[in-house]
């Protein structure tokens, strides 16, 4: 018994040792997988995958991506702030927008309604930081798996109207977006982000409606800013007001958080961190599997069809490609109708395992320019931990 445990220690301190000399100084692996959903729910949303309940942050699980709608009541939730909202009435709710325009507006939800163009956009949600737990050493922020996005169909006005009844001055250059969220205390700066003018397109809408209903609460409740291909840390929820400014203003939100190293691999080490930053934008290209997921039973000799997601930043998936052998060679999985270019595409391969034990199933996307997913492994460290798209891989027991 002694010598057994023995032997267990000094196993684990060896494979340690191992696991340290291949990850080298600043690596990366697949993302944590194995968190279970809270057996506690949230208002409006089923048992998630939880790291905080104040403020709320929920992760999706993995099964969540083996369809190409992400349901209201399985979407992740991310908030800066502990201070939100308790109660918001819809009849009293108005945006504003002030700044350098023509004419102030502060705009009810009727007659946002009402007054101006309904637009819908079916767009893929992704924290920048989705996938953080795959970098070595960890890299600050929440560790997240592979569930801090979803895909919604986003009804709503686009911002370019709403612009143009207020009249942009002819000065004017950046947009500040804030929501109704606050610090706990007044040094903690409050989640403003800002958009150069420039980057304004007819695709930015103000959204008062996901998947055919009202935003749910914890998803920004009742307005929100949908800015599809970027990441969506400008998606700014509760949106209260929209400020029209001449020149950039320096906020925490935007000067530090959300920043990647200006150079070509986006990447430095923990001892040499790279100056100067820019911010994350739009995303890269990225599948997950949803099913099956790790440590699924699967007979051999029988069909098995893996089943997923996969998306960039709008120009549109060419093929996902699967693999059984580590990434040696490759099939082309089926994709399914297209839902639109910012949407999540899903896909489906079909394969018939016959050696029992255990087989690790790799999904791999390839979008229209040619750009595909790395391994792993391959991605380089950056402090903050983004844009991690690692090809995906699900280990399952065959019996
Ligand atoms: N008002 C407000 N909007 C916000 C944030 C926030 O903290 N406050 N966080 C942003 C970030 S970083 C993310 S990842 C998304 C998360 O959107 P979700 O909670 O609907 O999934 O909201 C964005 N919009
Ligand atoms: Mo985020």
């Amino acid at each position: 018994m002694q010598r057994r445990e023995f032997f267990k220690k000094s196993f684990a301190a060896a494979s340690a040792l191992a696991l340290a000399d291949t990850l080298g100084a600043s690596e990366t692996r697949q993302p944590i997988d194995n968190r279970k959903v809270s057996s506690i729910a949230f208002p409006e949303k089923r048992p998630l995958i939880t790291y905080s309940d104040r403020p709320p942050l929920l992760e999706s699980p993995r099964e969540t991506f083996s369809r190409a709608i992400t349901p209201n009541d399985e979407f992740f939730v991310r908030w800066h702030m502990p201070e939100i909202p308790t109660h918001i009435d819809p009849a009293t709710y108005k945006i504003h927008i002030n700044g350098a325009v023509e004419r102030e507006l502060h705009i009810s939800l009727d007659s946002l309604k009402l007054d101006f163009e309904q637009v819908e956009v079916t767009a893929v949600l992704q924290c920048g930081g989705n996938s953080r737990s795959a970098f070595t050493p960890t890299a600050g922020g929440i560790q997240w798996g592979h569930g801090a996005m979803g895909c919604a169909k986003w009804k709503g006005v686009r911002l370019r109207d709403l612009l143009s009844r207020a009249g942009l001055k002819k000065d004017a250059a950046w947009i500040g977006f804030n929501g109704l969220d606050n610090a706990a205390y007044y040094e903690t700066p409050n989640f403003v982000r800002e958009m150069p003018l420039e980057d304004l397109d007819d695709h930015v809408i103000v959204a008062y409606e996901m998947n055919g209903e009202d935003l749910p609460y914890l998803n920004g409740y009742p307005l929100r800013l949908v800015i599809p291909g970027h990441y969506s840390d400008s998606w700014v929820k509760m949106l209260s007001n929209i400020t029209v400014t001449t020149e950039y203003q320096k906020l925490f939100f935007m000067d530090v958080a959300y920043r990647v190293p200006d150079n070509d691999c986006e990447c430095e080490t923990p001892e040499n961190r790279f100056k100067p930053t820019k911010p994350i934008t739009t995303m890269n290209v990225k599948s997950i599997i949803g099913y099956p997921t790790n440590n699924t039973i699967v007979h051999h000799n029988t069909h098995l069809v893996v089943r997923g997601v996969a998306f960039d930043d709008g120009h549109g998936i060419r093929d996902v490609l699967i693999s059984t052998d580590g990434g040696k060679t490759w099939g082309t999985a089926l994709l399914d109708k297209d839902a639109g270019r910012y949407a999540f595409r899903a896909f489906r391969y079909a394969i018939k395992p016959t050696k029992m034990g255990k087989l690790t199933i790799m999904a791999k996307a390839i979008n229209r320019l040619g750009a595909e997913q790395p391994f792993a492994h391959e991605i380089k460290w950056n402090h903050g931990g983004y844009k991690f798209n690692g090809i995906d891989a699900v280990t399952v027991e065959v019996i």
